[in-house]
């Protein structure tokens, strides 16, 4: 009985191992803010998928503010840490930090 729960637990391992964490159903993709910009500027997602902003630019304070339709929450101004909000619907979003004119992006869900 032991011998059947350790390969039952072996498979399950398996199975959370060889699951896409990108390009599947949902996962996290990450955009860097670092030297004044979004790197990469425009990243293509699946719907369900979380957008992770890393704020890399020590000493700089920036925002996420989404612009146009459709819309999204977004960030308060930050130095350090991270932001994250998940995509449910088809769109192309498109977002600015108002601190830096021209810092600029987009999230475009499928
Ligand atoms: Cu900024």
């Amino acid at each position: 009985m032991k011998r059947i729960a350790a390969s039952a637990a072996a498979l399950v391992l398996v199975l959370l191992l060889a699951s896409p964490s990108n390009g599947g159903a949902a996962g996290v993709r990450v955009v860097k803010i670092e030297d004044i910009d979004f790197t990469p500027k425009a990243v293509t997602v699946r719907k369900g998928t979380t957008v992770r902003w890393d704020f890399l630019d020590e000493g700089v304070s920036h925002n996420v503010i989404s612009r146009g339709s459709p819309r999204f929450s977004g960030s308060p101004v930050k130095s350090r840490g991270s932001f994250r909000t998940t995509f449910r619907k088809p769109g192309t979003y498109r977002y600015v930090c108002t601190l830096h004119p021209g810092m600029d992006g987009r999230v475009v869900v499928r």
